[in-house]
């Protein structure tokens, strides 16, 4: 039994329901908690400008708790279709030729909180992305010390968090020839410092060009296997259509394939909702799956017509490419987007391509900016009615996590139905009687 699991049933036992205690202090400060705990962070999209993402900036995202990896006790072991089945030190590691790239880092799930119908998930805008420079080794120089039997074809990859309750461990396989490309890295080092925890100390997986559920943190283990991975997060997480879809539809199985490659896509970072008439500086960056961005347009008429944007900072491989445009711009609502094209030809769409779990958002996105001389005043925030909120509620779903992760929802009956079917597979205790106090609760308070 994992630790996280007896914690989690000692805490059900006891009547507890507090958050079991671990590193405090997750957060850094400038990001948007959409869970706390596990730690689903996002950057603000006003700080899409720079090139370089500082690794207190980074979004963050962990299926469970981050785990506390020891220097002392940590080795990955490399073991299955391999001549010489070994485990390394990090200083085993440092002896080989050290490598670094500059790449961007995003979620599948970046921007799925845009998709409609909505779909359960976090619910990401547009800072589930960041660009850092990763330094480590080729992943291919540590497989060379191994040595792969000819009939190796996957890479099943496995770090040292654990899994709450009986959701499935997060286990992902890298087909051995994206191992063997010589920008995937094996990386101990982000923006020129070791790996934060949350980020992946002491070591992660780096496949520049690919969505993050591919860049495994606190890596330990990778066995080499002959066929594709049975495992939860590889054939039911993770997977997108092969051919566009209705918006709504429901895919067979057989017609879902892993996602592997970004999008190309640009964000705009500034001005943010009102600027004042005159020159504004319209700022963002742009981004694609390892072609360079070859152009950023910008339109101030809602797309009936483009001016080309100047690209800034230098151009990489993998990593963000910011740009800007001096906008004129004059009193009233303006609807601003910006349209990226990379070297390979491929340009964001006008209309988002839906699929069930809102992977891989890169709609040119309209953005609506109010010019006046006068900043508008503040909207009055609205407050829902107190409503209060069930015991039941708070036993079965809060002793894993809090409630963020609900809160920003909006959910079919049907849908939240679903989500706990999910929860209690994975372990939440959802007693029968309490259940439609539950539903209700979810149904009423975080709808669509
Ligand atoms: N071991 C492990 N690796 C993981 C995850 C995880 O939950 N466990 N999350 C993945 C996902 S879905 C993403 S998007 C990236 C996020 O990396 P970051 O938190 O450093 O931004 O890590 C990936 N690696
Ligand atoms: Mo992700």
């Amino acid at each position: 039994m994992s630790i996280s699991r007896r914690r989690l049933l000692l805490a059900g036992a006891a009547g507890i329901f507090a958050r079991p205690t671990g590193r405090a202090g997750t957060a850094a400060p400038k990001l948007i908690e959409l869970s706390p705990r596990p730690a689903d962070l996002e950057m603000p999209v006003e700080e899409l400008i720079d090139q370089i993402t500082p690794t207190d900036s980074f979004f963050v995202r962990c299926h469970t708790y981050t785990p506390e990896v020891k220097l002392a006790d940590w080795k990955l072991t490399i073991d299955g279709l391999v001549e010489k089945p070994r485990s390394f030190t990090l200083a085993d590691l440092k002896k080989l030729p050290r490598t670094e790239l500059e790449g961007v880092l995003e979620c599948a799930g970046n921007g799925r909180s845009f998709y409609e119908p909505h779909m359960s998930g976090a619910q990401w805008r547009f800072g589930g992305v960041g660009n850092a420079r990763w330094a480590g080794v080729r992943l291919r120089d540590v497989l060379r010390e191994v040595g792969l039997k000819p009939e190796a074809t996957q890479l099943r990859l496995d770090g040292a968090d654990v899994p709450l309750g009986k959701m499935p461990d997060f286990q992902r396989t890298l087909a051995v020839s994206k191992g063997l490309d010589a920008d995937t890295l094996l990386a101990w080092e982000m923006n020129g410092q070791p790996l934060t925890p949350e980020h992946g100390f002491p070591l992660r997986v780096v496949a520049p060009g690919w969505a993050g559920d591919s860049w495994v943190k606190w890596l330990q283990h990778i066995e080499v296997i002959d066929h594709e991975f049975e495992g939860f997060w590889m054939k039911t997480a993770y997977r997108h259509p092969s051919h566009p879809v209705a918006p709504g539809a429901t895919v067979d199985a057989k017609d879902m394939i892993p996602v592997t490659d970004l999008n190309v896509k640009s964000v705009i970072a500034a001005p943010g909702e009102w600027a004042k008439p005159g020159l504004v500086a319209v700022q963002g960056v742009a981004w694609s799956n390892g072609s360079a961005i070859a152009k950023v347009e910008l339109s101030d008429d809602a797309g009936k017509t483009w001016r080309t944007a100047k690209l800034t900072g230098s151009a990489t491989k993998y990593g963000f490419r910011p740009w800007s445009y001096g906008w004129k711009a004059t009193e009233g609502q303006h609807t601003l987007i910006s349209r990226a094209t990379d070297a390979a030809g491929r340009t964001q769409p006008m209309q988002e391509e839906w699929n069930p779990s809102g992977y891989l958002w890169n709609v040119a996105q309209p953005k609506s900016v109010l010019i006046s001389a006068q900043a508008p005043t503040a909207a009055a925030a609205s407050n829902a009615a107190g409503v209060s909120v069930p015991e039941a509620y708070k036993a079965a779903c809060m002793s894993c996590h809090d409630d963020h992760m609900m809160r920003q929802q909006r959910l079919t009956r049907a849908q939240w139905e679903k989500e706990i079917d999910k929860m209690t597979g994975w372990g939440a205790d959802v007693k029968a009687a309490d259940r439609p106090a539950i539903v209700d609760y979810l149904a009423g308070q975080f709808k669509p």
